[in-house]
C-alpha cells in the first residue's frame, strides 16, 4: 500500500541542518573565497530544494487512490488540509531554488560574497521556516496514514458490520488469518482490520473487521464509527451484519436493526443478517452462529461463499450490449 513508502518527513531544522553541512563539505573543496561562497549557496540550496520536492512526492497522488483510501485520508487527516501542506512545501522548494540561483548569479562578479553567502542563507532558512508546521503536519499524517490496513480492491472482499460488542472480531477470527482483540466491552476494535480466508491453495477471500457503528444520525459520528461505515461502502462484495440477540453486547436489538436498517440504504451489495450468541438466545428467521462454542460458524462462512460465485458470475458476464436504433 502507497503509504507504507512514505519515508519520515524531516522537520525544517533537520532539512537545514543537513543541507548546511552537506553545503560546508563542498565548501572545503574550494580554495578560492568567492567561488568558495558561490558554491556553498549553490549547493545548500540544491539540497534543501530536492529535499523538499523529496517529501511532496513520496505521498501518493491521491485522486488515483481507491475510494476507500481516499476517505480514509479525508476522515482521519483531512485531504485539504494535506494538499495546502503538500502546496506549501512544493512552494518553499521552488522559493529556495530561486533564491540560490539569484545569490549564486550576484557572487559572481566577485564583490561581496561573505555578505551574500550570509543574505542568501538567512532568506532560505526563513522560507523552511514559512513550511515548519507544514512539516510537521506532514509527518504526523504519515504516520497515521502508514497504519491504515492493506486492502485489496481485486479480492472477494467481506465486511463484517454491527453494534459494538456483538462477536465480529471472535467471528473474524475464528475464519481468517487475522487476530483482533476481543473484549466483553464495547469499541475494542479502533481501526479497519483485513484478514484472509484461503480457498484451495490459489484462492482467498478477504474479511475486514470493523469497529462497532452506534444507531445515531451520520454526522454524530466519531472518527472510529466513520471508518468503519466508509469501508462498508467503499470495499464490501457482501456485508456480514451481526446481530447480538441476547442484548448482552449492552445495546436493544430495536437500535441493532434500526441500524441493519440504515446499512440496507448505504449500499448496493447484498447483505447477510446473522444471529451471534446463539448459545444464548438466538431469533427465528435468521441463520444463528455462536462463536463461542464454534456452532453454525461453518454454515455462515458457507452462505458467504455462495455470493463469491454469484459475484464471480456478475464479473464474468458479457457487457451490456449498445441499444439498436431504430
Ligand atoms: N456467549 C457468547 N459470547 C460471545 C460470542 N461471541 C462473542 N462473545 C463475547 O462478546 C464479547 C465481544 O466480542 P468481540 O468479538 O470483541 O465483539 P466486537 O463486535 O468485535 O466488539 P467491538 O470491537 O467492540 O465492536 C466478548 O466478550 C466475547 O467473548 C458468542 O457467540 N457467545
Ligand atoms: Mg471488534
Amino acid at each position: 500500500m502507497e503509504f507504507e513508502t512514505i519515508p519520515t518527513v524531516p522537520t525544517a531544522d533537520e532539512v537545514l541542518d543537513r543541507s548546511l553541512r552537506r553545503a560546508a563539505a563542498k565548501k572545503k573543496l574550494k580554495t578560492n573565497v568567492d567561488s568558495a561562497n558561490e558554491e556553498f549557496v549553490r549547493a545548500v540550496a540544491k539540497a534543501i530544494h530536492d529535499k523538499l520536492k523529496s517529501v511532496v512526492s513520496s505521498f501518493p497522488s491521491f485522486e488515483r487512490l481507491p475510494p476507500f483510501y481516499q476517505e480514509a485520508t479525508e476522515i482521519l487527516v483531512s485531504l485539504d488540509r494535506l494538499k495546502q501542506s503538500l502546496g506549501a512545501v512544493n512552494w518553499a522548494a521552488d522559493q529556495v531554488w530561486i533564491i540560490g540561483s539569484g545569490y549564486t548569479r550576484s557572487m559572481r562578479s566577485g564583490i561581496d560574497t561573505d555578505k551574500k553567502r550570509r543574505q542568501a542563507v538567512a532568506r532560505i532558512a526563513s522560507i523552511v521556516h514559512q513550511v515548519e508546521d507544514d512539516l510537521v503536519f506532514l509527518n504526523d499524517a504519515r504516520n497515521i496514514l502508514r497504519k491504515l490496513p492493506h486492502v485489496s480492491e481485486d479480492e472477494f472482499t467481506v465486511v463484517v458490520a454491527g453494534f459494538p460488542n456483538v462477536g465480529k472480531s471472535s467471528f473474524i477470527r475464528h475464519v481468517s488469518t487475522a487476530e483482533p482483540e476481543i473484549a466483553a466491552y464495547p469499541f475494542t476494535t479502533k481501526g479497519i482490520i483485513v484478514g484472509h480466508h484461503d480457498i484451495g491453495k490459489r484462492d482467498r477471500i478477504q474479511f475486514i473487521d470493523t469497529p462497532g457503528v452506534l444507531e445515531r444520525p451520520a454526522d454524530e459520528r466519531n472518527i472510529i464509527e466513520r471508518q468503519a461505515v466508509s469501508a462498508i461502502i467503499n470495499t464490501a462484495d457482501v456485508v456480514l451484519f451481526i446481530l447480538d440477540a441476547s442484548e448482552h453486547c449492552g445495546y436493544t436489538l430495536d437500535d441493532q436493526m434500526r441500524l441493519l436498517d440504515e446499512i440496507h440504504r448505504l449500499v448496493d451489495v447484498p447483505v447477510v443478517t446473522v444471529v451471534n450468541k446463539a448459545d444464548i438466545q438466538g431469533i427465528e428467521g435468521y441463520p444463528e452462529m455462536s462463536t463461542l462454542t464454534g456452532e453454525g460458524v461453518e454454515v455462515v462462512l458457507d452462505l458467504l461463499l455462495t455470493f463469491r460465485k454469484e459475484a464471480t458470475k456478475t464479473n464474468l458476464r458479457e457487457p451490456p450490449q449498445p441499444e439498436t436504433q431504430q
